[in-house]
C-alpha cells in the first residue's frame, strides 16, 4: 500500500463502478457483462497482454487439458459458431489468440490498462469506496476509486518458486514455467535439468528432449499422466457440436466437472464390476484420451480401494510404454490417483525411452545445493547443467489475493482474516470485505470444473448481484460471519469425505513451505453450487448483509 503521501501524488481515474483485476478470460467476461449493464468498469492487468494464465504460461507445450470445443466461451451464440479450433486440445498459442479476439469482438480494449499492477486496496467505509492502489506501465504511481472490485486474478497465477540453496549463484538461465520468455529459448546442445513433474513439466519435458543434448529430470512425487491424443480437430465432430452448441453447453454445465458430457460418468462402484468389464472400461477410456478415466465408476475418489485399481491400471500403462524397468517403477506414483490434478499428456512417458533423458530422484536424494555449473543432491550426486528449469507450480488459489496488500473494514488485512486458511462464503465474498468479490477462488469448485463453465457462472452471478442491489438501492454487500463459517465448514466436510485429503497437493496448499494445510476447493459438483449460488440470489441473499 501507498502511504497517504503517495497516494495524494498517485494520477487518480475517475470514481468507477467496477474495478477489474486481471484480464484472463475472467476479467474480459466480467469487463463485457459489466459494459451491457451500463457500469462504468476497468480492467487491469499486470502483464502487456489480455489472456491471463494463457499469457503467462508460454513454456513449450503448453496445453489446455480440457477440449477446446468445451473449454470456451459458450455465453454468445456468434462467437462459438465461428471460432475454429484447430486442435483437439488448443495449444497456449491458440488460446492467446482467442482472448485477443474475444477482446476484439466485443470491444473491450479501451476498457483494460494493460501493464499496470494493482498493488493493494482498501475499503473505505465512509466514502462505501475501495481505494486500490498500483503502478502503471511507466512505474508512475496509480490510484483508483471503485464502488465494487471484483478480482479476477486467476487460481493459478502466483508462480511457486522454491527457495533452493544457491539457486541465484547458478551461471546458466533459470526459466520458470509459469514466467516463460517471449522469445523462443534455443535449448540445442545443452545439458538441461527440469525441476517438476506436475502437468507444467509433464507437458514440457517430451519438447525439450527433442531439442536438448541431454536432459534431466529431477522428480519428487511421480504424477499419473493419461494420453491427451491430441491431434487436429475433426470436422465431422465440429459440426454435430456446433448444430446444437447451445444443448451441448447446458448438457455440460449439468455435469459435475462442467465437461465430458459426451462420456458421462460410468455409474456403480468399481467394485462391484468383474475384472474384466473393469478392465474393458479403463481401456475404452484411456483410448479416449482425458480425465474420463477417472469417471469410469461412481466411487474413484471416494473409496481407497476402487481408487487403487485404477491406479494399478495406469502404473501397467506406465511400464508397458517404458522400456528400463527401474525408470518405469521410478516412474510409477504410488499416492491415490487424482489426489492431486491428473495430468494429461502426449509421449511423456515414452520420452524415458530417449538416450538423452535421465530420470534422477529427489524424494530420497534431495536438492542440498544448486551451484554455478549444476545441481548437488544430499547423496553427493553432482549433476552439470547449462540450463535450469522450474516448472514447480503456484502458490494456488490464495497466493496472489495474498500477495496484495488487501484490507476490508477496520484495516482488517486479508492474510490476518485467512491466517488459519482461507474463509468466504459461497466461494465469492469474504466476511470484513463488502463489495469485494473474488473469481475463481477459495471456497468454490472450480480447480475441480471446465475454468470457462466456472467463469461463466461466477461472473454471470456477481453481474446480477450489481444489478440486484441497484434495483433495491443498496450500496453493499457483505456475507455474515456466521454464513462464512458455515461455508468453511462444508467446504472441509465436503473434502473429507473424499480422498483429496489423502496426499499433498496444492489444492491442500501442500506445495508452499509454510501455508496453512486447507483443503481449498469445495467438491460436490458444479450443477450444485450454481443451482445454490442462484437460489441464494433467488431467496434475496440469506447469507449476506445488504446495506
Ligand atoms: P504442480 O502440479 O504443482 O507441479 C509442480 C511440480 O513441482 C511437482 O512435481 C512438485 O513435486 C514439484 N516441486 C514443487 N516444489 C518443489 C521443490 N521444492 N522441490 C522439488 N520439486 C518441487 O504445478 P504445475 O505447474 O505442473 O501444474 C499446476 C496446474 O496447472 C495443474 O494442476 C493444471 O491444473 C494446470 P511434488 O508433487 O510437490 O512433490
Amino acid at each position: 500500500m501507498l502511504t497517504t503521501a503517495q497516494a495524494s501524488d498517485a494520477q487518480d481515474s475517475p470514481a468507477l463502478d467496477l474495478l477489474i483485476v486481471g484480464a484472463g478470460f475472467a476479467g474480459l467476461y466480467m469487463l463485457h457483462l459489466a459494459r451491457q449493464q451500463g457500469l462504468r468498469a476497468l480492467a487491469i492487468d499486470a502483464a502487456p497482454s489480455v489472456g491471463g494464465t494463457w499469457y503467462a504460461n508460454r513454456y513449450p507445450g503448453a496445453r489446455v487439458d480440457i477440449q477446446s470445443m468445451e473449454y470456451s466461451f459458450g455465453f454468445d451464440e456468434p462467437l462459438q459458431q465461428q471460432w475454429h479450433w484447430s486442435e483437439r486440445y488448443a495449444g497456449q498459442p491458440e488460446l492467446l489468440r482467442y482472448a485477443n479476439h474475444v477482446a476484439e469482438r466485443f470491444g473491450l480494449r479501451d476498457g483494460i490498462a494493460l501493464s499496470t499492477r494493482m498493488l493493494g486496496g482498501a475499503y473505505d467505509a465512509a466514502a462505501a469506496q475501495w481505494q486500490v492502489d498500483g503502478l502503471g506501465p511507466d512505474g508512475s504511481r496509480r490510484h483508483w476509486r471503485a464502488r465494487f472490485l471484483v478480482m479476477a486474478t486467476g487460481p493459478l497465477s502466483a508462480p511457486n518458486r522454491p527457495s533452493f540453496p544457491g539457486l541465484a549463484s547458478f551461471d546458466g538461465p533459470v526459466l520458470h514455467s509459469a514466467d516463460w520468455p517471449l522469445a523462443p529459448v534455443d535449448f540445442s546442445g545443452q545439458r538441461v535439468g527440469v525441476i517438476g513433474t506436475g502437468s507444467s513439466g509433464i507437458q514440457l519435458i517430451p519438447l525439450l528432449a527433442e531439442q536438448a543434448a541431454q536432459l534431466t529430470v529431477f522428480q519428487r512425487t511421480p504424477a499419473y499422466a493419461v494420453p491427451a491424443h491430441n491431434g487436429p480437430l475433426e470436422a465431422a465432430y465440429e459440426a454435430r457440436t456446433k448444430a446444437d452448441y447451445a444443448g451441448f453447453r447446458a448438457r455440460n454445465r449439468a455435469m459435475r466437472t462442467g465437461f465430458g458430457s459426451d462420456l458421462p460418468p460410468g455409474p456403480g462402484s468399481a467394485l462391484d464390476a468383474s475384472a474384466a468389464e473393469r478392465e474393458a472400461s479403463f481401456e475404452a477410456r484411456w483410448r479416449i484420451g482425458g480425465f474420463s478415466l477417472l469417471s469410469a465408476y461412481a466411487d474413484i475418489m471416494v473409496s481407497a480401494p476402487a481408487n487403487a485399481l485404477v491406479a494399478d491400471f495406469v502404473r501397467r500403462q506406465i511400464r508397458a510404454a517404458v522400456h528400463d524397468p527401474a525408470t518405469a517403477e521410478l516412474l510409477c506414483p504410488q499416492h491415490t490417483i487424482g489426489c492431486k490434478r491428473l495430468c494429461v499428456d502426449s509421449g511423456y512417458y515414452a520420452t524415458f525411452n530417449r538416450p538423452n533423458v535421465r530420470l534422477v530422484d529427489i524424494a530420497s536424494a534431495p536438492i542440498e545445493a544448486i551451484t554455478a555449473s549444476g545441481l548437488t543432491l544430499a547423496d553427493g550426486q553432482q549433476h552439470r547443467l547449462d540450463s535450469l528449469v522450474l516448472a514447480t507450480g503456484f502458490d494456488a488459489i490464495t497466493g496472489t489475493l495474498l500477495r496484495l496488500d488487501l484490507r476490508g473494514r477496520d484495516g482488517l488485512r486479508l492474510g490476518e482474516h485467512w491466517a488459519a486458511g482461507p474463509r468466504n462464503h459461497l466461494g465469492l465474498m469474504v466476511a470484513g470485505f463488502p463489495n469485494l468479490f473474488v473469481v475463481g477462488g477459495p471456497g468454490c469448485p472450480a480447480a475441480f470444473v471446465n475454468n470457462m463453465v466456472s467463469i461463466e457462472q461466477q461472473v454471470q452471478w456477481i453481474s446480477r448481484c450489481l444489478a440486484d442491489l441497484t434495483a433495491a438501492g443498496r450500496h453493499c454487500i457483505e456475507p455474515t460471519p456466521e454464513a462464512e463459517a458455515q461455508w468453511l465448514a462444508k467446504v472441509n466436510s465436503a473434502a473429507q469425505a473424499t480422498l483429496f485429503l489423502s496426499c499433498n497437493s496444492w489444492y491442500l496448499g501442500a506445495n508452499v513451505p509454510g501455508k496453512p494445510r486447507q483443503f481449498m476447493p469445495l467438491v460436490g459438483g458444479f450443477a450444485a453450487y450454481s443451482a445454490l449460488c442462484d437460489e441464494v440470489a433467488q431467496q434475496g441473499y440469506p447469507g449476506f448483509k445488504l446495506s
